[in-house]
């Protein structure tokens, strides 16, 4: 709802309520036409201010509002009403002006904004465009480039930004309502007809047709097959080219298209599901709301490697004081100066001074005497890391967390090495771990609830979204990335080429194929995983292509043993033109490779089209996460989904592998495993798990309920 007062004699206020971030619910709305009413029917007010509840503005549309019907006023006559008030409006923008908000600011006559305060139309996020006049008041107010640039990546600017950009009048230090009311109390006299922006004409531009080609072409690159920035492109074209009221019936057309989109619906998803990973439990019953995290002053990384460096930054970035150590000197004197620079660039990038005093150097372990937390990133080697933390065990004040940054080894197996195993979690970041959003903190048999919730609450200090996930090998990401990748091997074998497979993975939506990913972080990497499980040759009297029992493609290893590492290499799966070079071409070697190994192996290659890459590649990996949700080492398909999209470049327009099972229909993926395990009964990934087995005999409930399947947590507290 909307509260009202006069203020200063003749000033109506008007306060939007709707905590926490006063969204535009049908309630709100109803008190915005309320309010403005009195306002603009009590003669005594000669101007009006508007201004959000708890210093925040206004969040946007409200978001959960959109899987039912409208009620209330809509939006865009609401705005509409404010824009042609015969009295002066001035929006007072505290805390955050966002999506409808903002475009509600826009519908006043006036904008004064706090210097700190985020304004922004994020709707390209949730598969939306800004569609209560955004996209057509936006690139009148501030031109057309400065537009486009807003709307289609959706990203805030602050108050000062806003400023400089002209989308608001003026920007203040001091209490933001108190500067409007003064600001409305010195523009009521003066009438608002100059002020309404739907009156003004779009600023020319020398040349409309390139910059909307670059534009088109930049956000058909950035998100393959994303409706949305492709139809904000299209919005924002018909602001500069169209009349306000035509432009207007634009934005609808591509809004409703939009709207009503699959698209939408898993983004919107995808929004919600990052901030319910936040409400995080264990199977032990313990939880979010019940365990108070532990303070983290001071913490030291250990390990220098990128990952360690990436680590580093980012806790310093976030308040936390580090000692950063590397046993070996050169690598400790590189290391110290990669940081120093990322740590200048990153204050140079947000306008503040970089926290060079915050970090501090070391060669050896002494200083994790007095840390309140450790992160490991040494090598990813099981011996070296219990080493480290023996030592560290031995050395660390009680109480200090001791975290790992492995990407899949035995939490469990680290922190019996300690005498505290409690105080062990595994945390891991994904790179460049300064840059990437996700976080996996792992939780051990014997990991305390607070020393879980003592890692998220770091992870959400360092402005990422950690999702609390289980011990088992590969935690969640890389355990489902396995049959996903096994199953693009088995497909070379079977006929097909790195590039198709690619191919159709990235017109599915990921920035990057398998086989361009796995050129990129090197071959070698899950070689050497191999070669420690024993998995490089195959035991006596069996074929090359099984190991225990169920099927096994060497080809990856093969390729190892040519020296074949990719990018670093310049070989891998493609050809490049220097070792270290980035633009993979195709490389007939490969492809006469392959012939080879078919016809050694007694092979037949048959044609493998579209749908049945996507189908093995997708379904296989999905159904790893059924299985990931059956055992318990995920909470809810939500955990799963927001760690694919926001470490494994799963296209956020579809929601995430558990969502996206749901969207093609439970029945189908079961169906279509059931039909490739039949044909391959040796690849044991592909059998349908029990637990999208009982969903779907329970009639495929929606993705939200599907916890009601999942065993309940056992409360020991
Ligand atoms: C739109 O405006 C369409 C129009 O163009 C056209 C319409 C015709 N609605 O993120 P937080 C909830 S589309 C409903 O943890 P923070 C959020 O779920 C909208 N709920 O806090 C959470 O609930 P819970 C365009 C919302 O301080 C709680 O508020 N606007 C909305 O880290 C706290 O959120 C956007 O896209 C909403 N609009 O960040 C802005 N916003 O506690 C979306 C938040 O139950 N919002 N909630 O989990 C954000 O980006 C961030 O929430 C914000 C605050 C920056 C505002």
């Amino acid at each position: 709802m909307a509260q009202y007062s006069r203020v200063s004699g003749t000033v109506g206020l008007i306060t939007l309520l709707n905590p926490p971030v006063n969204a535009l619910s049908a309630a709100v709305r109803q008190g915005i036409v309320d309010t403005m009413d009195k306002a603009l029917s009590d003669r005594k007010v000669k101007s009006v201010v508007i201004c959000g509840h708890n210093g925040k503005f206004c969040g946007g549309a409200d978001i959960r509002e959109f899987s039912s019907p409208l009620t209330g006023p809509p939006l865009i006559p609401l705005i509409q009403g404010v824009e042609s008030a015969a009295k002066p409006v001035v929006a007072a923008i505290e805390g955050v002006a966002l999506g409808g908000g903002l475009e509600l600011a826009l519908g006043c006559h006036y904008r004064i904004a706090h210097s700190k305060a985020r304004l922004g139309l994020p709707e390209v996020h949730l598969g939306l465009l800004p569609g209560a006049g955004g996209s057509q008041r936006l690139p009148r107010l501030i031109g057309v480039p400065a537009a486009l640039d807003l709307i289609t990546t959706g990203r805030h600017v602050t108050g000062a930004e806003a400023l400089q950009l002209g989308l608001v009048d003026k920007v203040t230090d001091r209490n933001t309502v108190d500067e409007a009311v003064k600001f409305a109390l010195s523009v009521a006299d003066q009438p608002p007809n100059s002020r309404r922006v739907s009156t003004f004409p779009c600023p020319r531009h020398p040349d409309l047709d390139a910059l909307f080609e670059g534009a088109m072409q930049r956000v058909r690159q950035r998100a393959r097959g994303a409706l949305a920035p492709v139809a904000c492109v299209q919005a924002v074209r018909a602001a500069a080219t169209l009349p306000y009221a035509q432009g207007m019936e634009r934005e609808r057309e591509l809004m409703a298209t939009l709207f009503t989109s699959g698209q939408a619906r898993a983004q919107q998803y995808h929004f919600f599901a990052q901030r319910a990973v936040g409400r995080w439990s264990m199977p032990s019953g313990a939880r979010w709301d019940t365990t108070k995290p532990g303070a983290v002053h001071k913490a030291m990384v250990i390990g220098l490697g990128t990952m360690g460096r990436g680590i580093s930054v980012a806790l310093v970035q976030a308040g936390v004081s580090v000692v950063a150590m590397e046993t070996n000197e050169k690598q400790l004197m590189e290391a110290k100066q990669a940081i120093s620079s990322m740590l200048e660039r990153g204050a140079k990038r947000r306008g503040v001074a970089p926290a060079l005093d915050k970090i501090g150097y070391s060669s050896n372990m002494e200083p994790a005497a007095d840390v309140d937390l450790v992160i490991e990133a040494v090598f990813e080697d099981m011996a070296l890391k219990k080493k480290v933390f023996q030592q560290l065990s031995a050395l660390c004040k009680p109480g200090t967390f001791l975290c790992s940054n492995t990407s899949g080894l035995d939490i469990d197996q680290l922190a019996s090495e300690t005498r505290h195993p409690e105080l062990v979690v595994g945390m891991h970041f994904f790179a460049p771990a300064h840059v990437m959003k996700l976080l996996e903190v792992v939780y051990g048999s014997r990991s305390s609830p607070q020393a879980v919730a003592t890692a998220m609450e770091l992870g959400k200090q360092m402005g990422k979204v950690s999702v609390a996930v289980g011990n088992c090998r590969g935690f969640v990401g890389n355990r489902m990335l396995k049959p996903y990748l096994e199953q693009a091997f088995f497909l070379l074998e079977e006929g097909t080429t790195p590039e198709f497979v690619d191919q159709v993975l990235e017109e599915f939506g990921f920035a990057m194929g398998v086989f361009r990913m796995s050129d990129l972080s090197g071959l070698d990497v899950g070689w050497r995983v191999r070669k420690a499980d024993g998995l490089l040759n195959a035991s006596e009297g069996h074929s090359a292509r099984i190991r225990q029992g169920c099927r096994y493609s060497p080809l990856g290893d093969l390729l190892c043993e040519q020296g074949r590492f990719g990018q670093k290499t310049g070989r891998g799966w493609y050809q490049y033109d220097k070792p270290g070079g980035r633009v993979a071409k195709p490389d007939p070697w490969l492809h006469g490779f392959l012939e080879k190994f078919r016809t050694q192996h007694g092979l037949v290659a048959r044609r493998i089209d579209h749908q049945e890459v996507l189908e093995r590649c997708l379904y296989a990996l999905m159904n790893e996460g059924f299985r990931i949700l059956e055992d318990g080492i995920a909470a809810g398909p939500e955990d799963i989904d927001v760690i694919y999209v926001l470490g494994y470049s799963w296209p956020p327009h579809r929601g995430g592998p558990m969502f996206y099972a749901g969207m093609v229909g439970l029945q189908k993926v079961l169906e279509r495993l059931e039909h490739y395990h039949q044909e391959h009964p040796d690849i044991p990934s592909l059998k349908p798990c029990n637990l999208l087995r009982n969903l779907v005999v329970n009639g495929s409930p929606p993705v939200h309920k599907w916890r009601e399947f999942l065993k309940k947590p056992q409360s020991q507290l």
